[in-house]
């Protein structure tokens, strides 16, 4: 009588699950290239064959379907037993990836009014006053931090999209080498700062720990005279911000129609009405807390002209990179506006120290792309401008070192933070 054969296409006897799955099938034990002669190889071998006498034995292997472990047995060995076979079940949603973690809710969301550590900062500035490169730095700013300062800073995104501008930000600055497109509607982004800085007055040898979600809207330069339809909501968002970043560009205040004046004063004189008419007006004066930056510092123009006029300091270490110093940097400003700019940025002067209080206002001389560096990383007064023009579009040249694009804003959250008026989220 021949032995019988196991088949493993014929039906199993006596199989009273009708649709069952099958079961996986073993995993072939023969090596690659190893002969798989039907006679000898492993289907014909059957799933529990003993060892060839020419092998060393094999430890007996768990089949690869799920297994249960029976718990020591009296024998006081564990044995493997199959588990049984599973039902058909439903097919499911489409796993992406089997080793993500849970996903936790953001630590606050924009929505939340009640979240203490909220900013809302208004962003103003001229049209190609460089607003959106000012947001697009930041996260370079942030990961460089600590190159030029003792402690650190995290920025994420609390929306897809805040987080989607970051990831794209860096990517067309430094990959790409290019400028953000003109702002063409309203963006807003809320993103959470994590930081550790150096403290200030007696604590200066203190990290001090800082953490805040700040909403920020970019708006384009144009929504700030007041026959563009974006204008109401664009004074809205700056009536209930606590804070203002105001950006300068002297360049642009030099042509007419980027004149910085054009774009200020209308929008000043209505953030007025609308604080006097809400009776929220601080000491007769607009409540906010504001950082004016001199953007563009980077530029020849304006450079120059600084550096000839003594505004202008150097690091001894790291990239060397030019600066002028937070204290000089008020009067930095009074004199570009007095003796290199005209009698309009005298006007933007005049209407900052009257309409908000002078303790408020903090000047920056800031560059969001930084100078061009040698091959050395270091700053050389010979070679520093860091745009060049290829095929009529501006370029950087060499990768983004921004200056003074993270400090008008920790700087603003601290100063709203200690000044005790709070100004927290208001409904105005
Ligand atoms: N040299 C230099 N140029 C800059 C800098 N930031 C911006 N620019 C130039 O200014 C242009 C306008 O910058 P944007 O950031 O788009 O200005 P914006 O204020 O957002 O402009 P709108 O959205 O039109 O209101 C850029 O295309 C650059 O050519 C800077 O830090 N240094
Ligand atoms: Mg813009």
């Amino acid at each position: 009588m021949s032995a019988q054969l196991w088949d493993p296409n014929s039906e199993p006897q006596g199989d009273s699950q009708q649709g069952a799955p099958p079961r996986p099938a073993h995993p072939p034990r023969t090596a690659p290239g190893e002969p798989t002669d039907a006679a000898t190889g492993p289907a014909a071998a059957g799933p529990f064959q003993p060892a060839q006498p020419d092998r060393p034995p094999e430890p007996p292997q768990p089949p690869p379907w799920p297994q249960r472990v029976v718990p020591l047995q009296p024998s006081g060995r564990t044995e493997f037993q199959p588990a049984p076979a599973y039902p058909p079940q439903p097919v499911g949603p489409p796993v992406q990836d089997g080793n993500l973690a849970p996903l936790r809710i953001p630590t606050a969301r924009q929505e939340d009014g009640s979240a203490a550590d909220r900013m809302r900062i208004g962003l103003w500035g001229a049209p190609r006053s460089g607003k959106t490169t000012y947001l697009a730095a930041l996260p370079l700013a942030a990961i460089q931090y600590q190159r030029h300062e003792e402690g650190n800073w995290l920025i994420g995104g609390m929306t897809g999209e805040s987080s989607g501008f970051l990831n794209d930000s860096v990517t067309k600055l430094t990959i790409e080498r290019r400028f953000p497109s003109a702002t063409t509607g309203l963006e807003g982004m809320s993103w959470s700062f994590h930081g550790q800085e150096p403290g200030t007055g007696m604590m200066r040898k203190r990290l001090r720990e800082a953490s805040f979600v700040l909403e920020i809207q970019d708006a384009p330069g144009e929504a700030f005279v007041p026959s563009n339809p974006l204008h109401a909501r664009v004074i809205d968002q700056l009536a209930r911000a606590q804070g203002l970043i105001y950006l300068f560009d002297p360049l642009g205040d030099a042509q007419k129609d980027t004149h910085s004046l054009t774009f200020f004063f209308s929008t000043l004189n209505e953030l007025h009405n609308r604080i006097r008419n809400a009776g929220t007006h601080d000491r007769g004066r607009l409540p906010h807390h504001v950082s004016v930056c001199i953007a563009k510092f980077d530029h020849p123009e304006i450079f120059q002209p600084a550096v000839e006029a003594g505004w202008v300091t150097q690091d001894t270490v790291g990239a060397q990179l030019p600066r002028v110093p937070a204290h000089l940097a008020d009067g930095y400003f009074q004199w570009l506006c007095n003796d290199y700019r005209g009698a309009t940025a005298r006007l933007v002067r005049d209407g900052l120290a009257a309409y908000f209080h002078p303790e408020r206002v903090k000047y920056y001389a800031t560059s969001a792309i930084g100078f061009r560096l040698n091959p050395q990383h270091i700053f050389d007064y010979r070679n520093y401008a860091n745009v060049e023009i290829v095929n009529g579009e501006p370029r950087i040249c060499t990768s983004p070192e921004p200056i003074n694009v993270l400090e008008p804003l920790t700087d603003l959250e601290r100063r709203m933070r200690t000044s005790g008026n709070g100004r927290k989220v208001r409904p105005w």
